[in-house]
């Protein structure tokens, strides 16, 4: 069983609009887009939050970023730019506790983030 609805997707147990997937991680979109391309970055396995990554999950946050690059150039956004983002606990607007990266693109973004 998994703990989270991304653990969920994660496992293949609830569907999700995938756009990539392997052994490690998988990447869907966002429900509540925020952005033309909104795409979620997650790892198969449980992390709840950065807090909880390791050394020994340093290959597998670099893939987490790969693939987010990956899916930027797939997705047509790559040379007008586009934003990576890892939210992490309550204050940074953390809702999910299966560690993502948010890959957001195709419209100019403001900054700094609210
Ligand atoms: P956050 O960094 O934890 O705030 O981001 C969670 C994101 O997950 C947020 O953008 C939601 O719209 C998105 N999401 C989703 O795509 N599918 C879901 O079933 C749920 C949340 I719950």
């Amino acid at each position: 069983m998994s703990d989270t609805i991304f653990g969920k997707i994660a496992a293949g147990e609830m569907a999700a609009d995938v756009v990539y997937e392997d052994d490690d991680v998988v990447a869907f979109r966002d429900i509540h887009p925020q952005a033309p391309v909104h795409i979620l970055i997650i790892p198969r396995r449980s992390i709840p939050t950065l807090n909880d990554v390791n050394d020994n999950d340093a290959e597998l946050m670099g893939k987490l970023l790969l693939t987010a690059a990956r899916i930027a150039a797939q997705e047509g956004i790559a040379d007008a730019g586009y934003r990576t983002v890892i939210n992490c606990n309550a204050q940074a607007g953390q809702t999910v506790f299966h560690l993502h990266v948010h890959l957001l693109g195709g419209r100019a973004l403001q900054w700094p983030p609210g």
